[in-house]
C-alpha cells in the first residue's frame, strides 16, 4: 500500500473516531452514580464503548476509503477482478474481535463478582413490592414507604413481592432486581452520594404500574443515625410529626418542634414569615402547596430540589396532619 493511502486512511479513521467521540461525551446517556456498584457498571459500559468507537472508527474508514477510490468509472461496465479470499485478512479480523470480546467479558465477570459481594456486617433491609407500592422493613422491625440508607455501607436489599412480579429500579444505582413472589432475590448497593433518588418499578404490573414509584434517601452515615432514631420514636408525638420523619422531611429541612435540622430546604420554623412573603394566600394553602407541588413557588435563594412525590405519595388525611402540624411552628 502506498504512504499517501494510509495517511489517507488514517485521516478518515480518526474523523470518524472524533465525530463517534462527541456524540458519546456530549450527550449525558447514563444517570449520575450515586453507588460504588453503579461506577462499576458505568466502567463497564465505558470500557465497552470505547472499544467501540475504534472498531467503528477502522470500518468506517475502509468503507469511506473504498467508495471514493475504487468507486467505478462512468462508461466502466466491465466486473470486478475476481477474488478469492483472504486467510491473513481473515486471521486477523478474526482474531482482534475475539480478543476484545473476551475482554470485556473479564471485565464483566469482574465487575459482576465485585458486585454481588456485601461484606460482613452488610444492612440488610427487606423489599416488599405490591401493585402498586413499595414497603422497605428495617431492622428493628419498622417499615416505610420509601428508603433511607447511609453513604459508605454495604446495603443489601431482600427483594420480594406479595402479588405479581415487579422489578426494583432507581437508576442512579445502575442496578435492576424482579420482585418475585414466593422468591427472594437480592442487590448489594453502596451508595455515594447523598440526595434523593426515584425508586422505579421496572416490570409492568397491572393499571398502577406507573405511578408505583417510591424514592431513596441516601444520607450522611449520621444522618441515618439520627433517621433510626427518629423513626423508632415516629409512634410518638402528634401524628403530624410521623409523617414528616416518615417521609424524610427533616433530611432537607430544619424544624425544631422534630428536632430536624436539615439544610437544604429553607428552616420551616419561619414558615408564617416565608408565607407572608410569598403572598400565595393561607398559611395552611402555602404549605399545602409547597408540599404537594412545590414547583409552584420556589423560595428565593433555593433551587427547585424538593422531590415533587409527596402529593401522590402522602395520603389526604396524613397530609393534613402534616400541614397542621407545620403550621403550628415551633
Ligand atoms: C431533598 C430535599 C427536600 C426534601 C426531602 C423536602 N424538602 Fe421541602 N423544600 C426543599 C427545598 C430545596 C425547598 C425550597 C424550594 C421550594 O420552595 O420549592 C423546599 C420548600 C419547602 C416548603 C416551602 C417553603 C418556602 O418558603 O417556600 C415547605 C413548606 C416544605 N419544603 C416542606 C417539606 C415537607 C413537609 C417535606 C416532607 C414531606 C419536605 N419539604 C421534603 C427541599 C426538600
Ligand atoms: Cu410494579
Amino acid at each position: 500500500m502506498r504512504r499517501g493511502s494510509i495517511i489517507q486512511l488514517t485521516a478518515i479513521g480518526l474523523v470518524a473516531g472524533a465525530i463517534c467521540t462527541v456524540v458519546a461525551l456530549a450527550i449525558p446517556w447514563l444517570p449520575v452514580s450515586a453507588g460504588q456498584e453503579a461506577d462499576r457498571i458505568h466502567f463497564v459500559f465505558w470500557f465497552t464503548t470505547v472499544i467501540c468507537i475504534c472498531v467503528f472508527s477502522v470500518v468506517a474508514a475502509v468503507l469511506i476509503y473504498s467508495v471514493w477510490k475504487f468507486r467505478a468509472g462512468p462508461d466502466d461496465d466491465s466486473d470486478g477482478p475476481p477474488t478469492h479470499g483472504n486467510t491473513q485478512l481473515e486471521i486477523v479480523w478474526t482474531a482482534i474481535p475475539a480478543v476484545l470480546v473476551t475482554a470485556i467479558s473479564i471485565v464483566s465477570a469482574i465487575v459482576l463478582a465485585q458486585n454481588g459481594h456485601a461484606g460482613t456486617n452488610p444492612l440488610i433491609i427487606k423489599v416488599d413490592a405490591r401493585q402498586f407500592a413499595w414497603k422497605f422493613t428495617y431492622p428493628n422491625g419498622k417499615s416505610f414507604g420509601f428508603l433511607t440508607v447511609p453513604t459508605g455501607r454495604h446495603v443489601k436489599l431482600d427483594i420480594t413481592s406479595e402479588d405479581v412480579i415487579h422489578s426494583f429500579w432507581v437508576p442512579q444505582l445502575s442496578q435492576k432486581q424482579d420482585a418475585v413472589p414466593g422468591q427472594h432475590n437480592s442487590i448489594v448497593i453502596t451508595p455515594t452520594r447523598i440526595g434523593t433518588y426515584p425508586v422505579i418499578c421496572t416490570e409492568l404490573c397491572g393499571l398502577g404500574h406507573a405511578l408505583m414509584r417510591s424514592h431513596i434517601n441516601i444520607v450522611s452515615p449520621a444522618g441515618y443515625a439520627t433517621w433510626v432514631k427518629q423513626g423508632s420514636a415516629a409512634s410518638a408525638g402528634p401524628p403530624g410529626l410521623a409523617v414528616f420523619q416518615q417521609n424524610g422531611c427533616g433530611g432537607c429541612h430544619t424544624f425544631k418542634p422534630a428536632a430536624a435540622t436539615g439544610k437544604v430546604g429553607p428552616d420551616l420554623d419561619n414558615l408564617a414569615q416565608l408565607a407572608k412573603q410569598a403572598k400565595r394566600g393561607a398559611l395552611d394553602a402555602f404549605i399545602e402547596e409547597s408540599i404537594v407541588k412545590p414547583q409552584a413557588y420556589i423560595q428565593p435563594g433555593f433551587s427547585d430540589a424538593m422531590p415533587h412525590i409527596f402529593g401522590t405519595q402522602i395520603p389526604p388525611d396524613k397530609l393534613k396532619q402534616l400541614v397542621q402540624y407545620l403550621a403550628k411552628g415551633p
